[in-house]
């Protein structure tokens, strides 16, 4: 298996999820500035990370490739324990993580810089910090009484991981979240995340 990936970006969840595996696997930076390359463009014509090799099969979509990990490796449980409620449970907070966390920042990634005015992009960033603080609300609210999202280890957490480190870079209010806090503690103390993170900072 090969991780095109760019440093930092969600595909630092499928890394550490690789890495959580145990499998080896094979990774390629992509610089920020060569997404749109037609060479990239060929593996995924959005030109977004992450995007994932297999045997010449490619997979792009990063809750396709999270679940793809996760039945490929069962083992590992990081897809639950085979029952479909615990399945619906990590898909429910993936697709909170993929589809409702991660689009928020877009205005914090430029995307509000078609405003071309200074004081509307303003506006539009700390209204995107406040729509993400309200989320990060919701995730705090589940993480009480459990060490990871859904109280096992799962393929949700490397994303929200991933999302927090964001939020952080972003100044997000994130006071007060102490379930928070110590998810992003116990990550960070991770062996496999420190791996991941080094390798992703080596590249
Ligand atoms: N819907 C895609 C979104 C992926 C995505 O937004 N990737 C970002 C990095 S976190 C990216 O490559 N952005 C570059 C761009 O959109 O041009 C997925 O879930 O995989």
């Amino acid at each position: 298996m090969k991780l095109y990936f760019t440093p930092g970006t969600c595909a630092l969840a499928d890394h550490i999820v690789l890495t959580w595996i145990g499998t080896p696997f094979e990774t390629q930076k992509v610089p920020r500035e060569e997404r749109q390359q037609p060479w990239f463009l060929k593996l995924n014509p959005a030109g977004q990370v992450p995007v994932l090799e297999d045997d010449g099969w490619l997979l792009t979509q990063n809750g396709a490739i999270l679940n793809y990990l996760a039945d490929t490796f069962p083992e590992s449980k990081l897809g639950g324990d085979g029952t479909p409620k615990a399945r619906a449970e990590i898909n429910r907070w993936l697709a909170f993580v993929n589809s409702d966390v991660h689009p928020a920042f877009k205005p914090l990634f430029g995307e509000a810089n078609y405003l071309e005015d200074p004081a509307l992009i303003d506006k539009a960033k700390d209204n995107a910090r406040q729509k993400l603080r309200k989320l990060f609300e919701r995730l705090d609210g589940q993480l009480a009484g459990r060490d990871f999202v859904v109280g096992a280890r799962s393929i949700v957490d490397p994303y929200l991981f991933v999302t927090l480190r964001w939020a952080k870079g972003q100044n997000v209010d994130l006071s007060g979240l102490d379930n928070l806090a110590r998810f992003m503690q116990r990550m960070n103390d991770d062996a496999g995340v420190k791996k991941a993170l080094a390798e992703q900072e080596a590249a």
